[in-house]
């Protein structure tokens, strides 16, 4: 039988070929599945839209936490907020100086779905330096004011329950988590597909941080397979400000990020700033 799996994402359909259907149950939250895709190993998929897969996963997760984290001088504590698949907390802890790593996940269906089906992300969730917080990450975030060195939101899109996470309040409580010389990033959507969102979040963002960058990765199972970043802090600049003895430890064994990444990423196309 041809099997296929088809995002529908606004006025774009993109499809896998699947193998196997490994799980499918409906959380307290959302729809949750797992595929064996040809092309891209294991899927997790969340209401339809793809997380992430096995193969192209790193170009995410590492371009979420490493252009930030290279450029705080020592990063001690993190808070990642949604990123239950492990994947975000995995490049977190490759950080020699984080000690602490706060997983707020509202879900912990995914959690529990990503540790049987998707090991190479979500293994590292059992590490000792990781505290699991099931709940609301914008509460969790606004309760603990000034105790984190970064904050990766590693959110769905802002639809249904996401919305909070591309919110005034969410980043509000995000700039008081932080410790001085901290930083806040966000996944932002497809610029090619939505601009507008990245522009608008990117405004909202500066409501709260002095300095907000967009920056991009490819990602070829994202709507267009380009997807944006933004990064927030109060003066830190990753394209200027990088720890190369890190940088050098982490390029080692990345599949995606290089130190041509640290201020490459940062060259979104002109067509960003043409509003
Ligand atoms: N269009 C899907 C964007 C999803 C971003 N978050 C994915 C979570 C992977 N850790």
């Amino acid at each position: 039988m041809d099997l296929w799996f088809n995002e529908i994402f606004g006025d774009i359909q993109a499809g896998w070929r699947v193998k196997e259907v490994l799980y499918h149950k409906r959380s307290k939250y959302q729809d949750v599945v797992i595929l064996d895709t040809v092309q891209f190993g294991r899927m997790l998929v969340l209401d339809g839209a793809v997380m992430t897969t096995e193969v192209d996963e790193c170009a995410y997760h590492e371009m979420l936490v490493h252009p930030p984290l290279l450029a705080h001088p020592a990063p001690k504590n993190v808070c990642v907020v949604g990123g239950g698949d492990g994947g975000t907390v995995r490049e977190v802890l490759k950080h020699r100086t984080v000690e602490r790593v706060v997983l707020a996940e509202i879900d912990e269906d995914v959690i529990s779905v990503c540790k049987e089906f998707m090991p190479t992300l979500a293994n590292t969730l059992n590490d000792p330096r990781v505290d699991i917080q099931v709940g609301d990450g914008a509460k969790y975030l606004a309760d603990h004011p000034g105790q984190f060195d970064a904050v990766l939101s590693d959110s769905t899109d802002p639809v249904g329950p996401g919305v909070v996470l591309f919110e005034d309040p969410y980043f509000k409580a995000a700039r008081e988590s932080l410790l001085p010389n901290g930083m806040f990033v966000t996944q932002c959507k497809s610029l090619w597909v939505d601009a507008g969102t990245a522009r608008d979040t990117e405004a909202r963002l500066k409501r709260f941080f002095k300095h907000v960058l967009p920056y991009i990765s490819t990602i070829p199972t994202y709507p267009s397979g380009s997807w944006s970043f933004l990064f927030a802090s109060e003066g830190r600049d990753p394209r200027l400000e990088c720890d190369k003895i890190r940088q050098a430890e982490i390029a080692k064994t990345a599949r995606y990020y290089t130190p041509a990444h640290q201020a490459g990423a940062f060259a979104v196309p002109a067509f960003y700033f043409q509003k």
